[in-house]
């Protein structure tokens, strides 16, 4: 959304406002005033007009401009009611010159996760990718798992469901309801979110980044995978306007504060304190999840010692 349409989206939501006044505080023709207003009805927005001059009475439930308005975080929102995959098409935008762009849709057709998984992502999910070009090395890029699952996990909570992060990508509920009473699903909980974070990079600075979030939102049960919850399962439907909104001013600010991201991941860690099982590139390593250590490694306590995990699958374990 441009600045003025932005700026006088914020003026109508202050009261009525004449179109020839709009005209002259934003410097433009009262023709380009009026093709403002037509864009924003047809985004969705419900502008009521009047002799008093024109008034916002409803925004949208989801789209671009609805999430852009008010948003406090400087990214483009890219919308689609449907598309295959949001990281394949910020994948696209990464080759020209764009940066924080947010690819978002309610329905994704063929979403991907780590290792070329299927994603399922039906209509009312909060299906998103961030395109950023971080100016740092490409080992760093975890972080920027961390700080969006962190993000999804503090949109969740704020929306009513206990949420945890599950190392290295995963927000899931924990089966006892997160009262911290150790009673977990032997794979760690159900599923409410994964992060698919892919980029391309030089030997020490990132090109691109493009972190995909997949958050079941609104969406009932029997849509959903085995092992995976919802928002609405959880705590009843969300204003998905106002989660993405969260999340990525969370995922802003912790990108700006890289060091913040450690502290509140530990935080919301459901994995710290397990015994795990990880599935990795190199083989099974299996102990007690201790830490985790910058960029994004779980630190696992074993019979040889301690071990630095970098990537894998995370199986939760039941205390021997
Ligand atoms: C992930 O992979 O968890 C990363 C998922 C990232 C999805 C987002 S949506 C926006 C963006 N665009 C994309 O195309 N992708 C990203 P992984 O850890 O490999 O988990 C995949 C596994 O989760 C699957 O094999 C299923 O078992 C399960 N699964 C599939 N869909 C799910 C869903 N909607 N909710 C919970 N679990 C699901």
């Amino acid at each position: 959304m441009n600045e003025t349409r932005r700026a006088v989206l914020d003026a109508l939501a202050e009261g009525p406002v004449a179109g020839p006044d709009l005209a002259d505080r934003f410097d433009v023709s009262r023709n380009a005033v009026w093709k403002h207003v037509e864009a924003l009805r047809d985004a969705g927005f419900e502008i009521h007009s009047s002799d008093a001059g024109y008034e916002l009475i409803a925004v949208p439930e989801f789209g671009g401009p609805t999430v852009q308005y008010g948003l406090e975080a400087p990214f483009d929102v890219e919308y689609h009611d449907a598309i295959a995959s949001t990281n394949d098409r910020a994948r696209e935008l990464a080759a020209t010159s764009e940066s924080d762009v947010v690819v978002l849709a309610d329905e994704q057709t063929g979403g991907r996760g780590r290792l070329d998984r299927e994603w399922a992502g039906p209509s009312g999910g909060v299906w998103l990718s961030l395109l950023v070009r971080p100016d740092v090395p490409p080992s760093h890029a975890p972080l920027l798992t961390l700080a969006a699952a962190v993000a999804v996990t503090r949109a969740a909570r704020e929306a009513g469901v206990p949420a945890e992060i599950k190392w290295p990508n995963d927000v899931v509920v924990p089966a006892d309801g997160g009262d911290g009473d150790g009673d977990s699903s032997a794979r760690g909980g159900r599923k409410l979110a994964g992060i698919l974070t892919e980029m391309e990079g030089e030997a020490d600075r990132v090109s691109w980044a493009v972190v995909g979030v997949g958050v079941n939102a609104n969406l009932p049960g029997e849509r959903l995978p085995a092992e995976a919850t919802s928002v609405q399962e959880e705590s009843g439907p969300v204003e998905r306007r106002v989660f993405v909104q969260r999340l990525l001013e969370t995922f802003d600010k912790l990108r700006a504060d890289p060091d913040a991201v450690l502290p509140a991941w530990r935080e919301y860690a459901a994995t710290l304190g397990q015994r795990v099982r990880v599935e990795t590139p190199a083989g099974t390593v299996e102990g007690n999840a201790v830490d985790v250590a910058v960029p994004g490694a779980l630190v696992v306590e074993t019979d040889e010692g301690r071990v630095r995990v970098h990537a894998g699958d995370c199986e939760h374990l039941r205390p021997a």
